[in-house]
């Protein structure tokens, strides 16, 4: 819709999008962990020999895949092209040699996490402390059993992979939450504001209308508030058809808002063809300029409205009022009062301003 700033969405769809998201993060949780993955096993080894043993011992072994890499310059990117649920790792290799080759898959972020089997020339507690210190899971003196190889193969490749399914179910259930809180801003969002104009709606100008009363008590501090109503409105829908009408409303919507300076500032649409403006720490002067550019900008647009009492063209009356609220006085005597400011103007005529500033409305209330 025209004036919309803040591209509108129904509210159902925004609420199905989240619910849609959050079942998603769901079904990824209750994904069971893996029992039996495909295993893909990457040798690093200088001897042929080795390597011919261990392809040997995985060859009958259903969903285990088995890559060879005898350079020991090369192994860093045969495990990212190769992407294996584990790593053989000799440890004396000419060249680099394997524990410097652990550190190295353990401090590059595409590798850290795959699990190593350190294969080792003999059963020595030295450099097995050290394999372990750099980082290996798993130490296996060559040449292992075919049964144990096989077993730690398919228990470090389970481990993995099901590692990786929990990073991903925890992405999932994160850009889930994400979602939600998008959508619940989205909806917060839409129950505060006006379909229509895209302002805030009566809804939350009271809330906020109720919290800037109270801040303004507590602080001493002047608040001011405009009624704006536009002028033989009835007459404009008889004649142009309540959609023209509609598009009169965006457009006084989006001059008013315009209009408004400060941050605290805000206008909502109170009613049908009345908007309401509320001026934290504004005294009945600066209102009264306000109101006054208001009204000169929406006469400025020149829409033309023929059966107007006031103009040829549209037009609007405010009615304004400040005050200082005092302990135990009710927000609803600065509405009251800018009501009846507005009263008065229609009296007098419409497109005009009239203001009560804090000591008339005292008298009167
Ligand atoms: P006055 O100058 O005294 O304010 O006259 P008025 O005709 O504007 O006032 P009245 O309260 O008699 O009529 C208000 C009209 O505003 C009634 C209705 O046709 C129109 N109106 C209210 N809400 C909407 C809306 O959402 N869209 C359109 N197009 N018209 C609306
Ligand atoms: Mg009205
Ligand atoms: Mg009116």
């Amino acid at each position: 819709m025209g004036m919309n700033h803040n591209g509108s969405h129904d509210p159902r769809a925004v609420a199905d999008e989240a619910d849609a998201a959050l079942e998603a993060a769901r079904a990824t949780l209750d994904t069971p962990p893996a029992a039996d993955v495909p295993a893909m096993v990457l040798l690093v080894d200088d001897q042929a020999i080795v390597a011919e043993a261990v392809r040997q011992a995985l060859a009958g072994e259903e969903g285990i895949d088995f890559h060879y890499c005898a350079k020991a310059e090369e192994a860093m990117k045969a495990v990212i092209y190769t992407r294996p649920t584990v790593i053989l790792q000799d440890l004396v290799m000419p060249g680099v040699d394997g524990l410097t080759l652990v550190k190295a898959y353990r401090s590059t972020p595409a590798t850290r996490d795959v699990p190593i089997i350190v294969l080792s020339a003999k059963e020595e507690p030295v450099i097995k402390s050290a394999a372990f210190a750099a980082g290996a899971n798993d130490y296996l003196v060559k040449l292992p059993d075919r049964i144990e190889l096989v077993a730690r193969v398919r228990y470090h490749s389970r481990s993995f992979v099901n590692l990786l399914q929990r990073d991903e179910a925890y992405r999932a259930l994160r850009q889930s939450q994400q979602q939600l809180l998008e959508a619940n801003l989205e909806l917060r969002r839409l129950t505060h504001s006006d379909g229509l104009t895209g302002l805030s709606n009566r809804r939350y100008l009271d809330e906020y209308l109720s919290a800037e009363w109270r801040r303004s008590a507590r602080e001493h501090a002047e608040i001011a508030m405009l009624m704006i109503d536009v002028d033989n409105f009835k007459q404009y829908n008889d004649t142009y058809g309540h959609v023209a009408g509609d598009e009169v409303l965006k457009r006084i919507a989006t001059t008013v808002e315009k209009c408004l300076g400060r941050a605290g500032d805000i206008a909502a649409r109170y009613g049908g063809e009345e908007f309401l403006v509320v001026l934290p720490s504004t005294a009945a002067g600066g209102a009264r300029l306000l109101a006054e550019k208001i009204r000169l900008e929406i006469e400025a647009l020149a829409l033309p409205h023929r059966n107007s009492l006031a103009a040829q063209h549209v037009t609007v009356s405010i009615g304004g009022a400040a005050t200082v609220p005092t302990a135990g006085s009710a927000m609803t005597s600065l509405i009251e009062s800018a009501d009846r400011a507005l009263y008065e103007a229609k009296r007098k005529g419409r497109n005009c301003v009239v203001m009560h500033d804090g000591t008339e409305q005292g008298a009167r209330v």
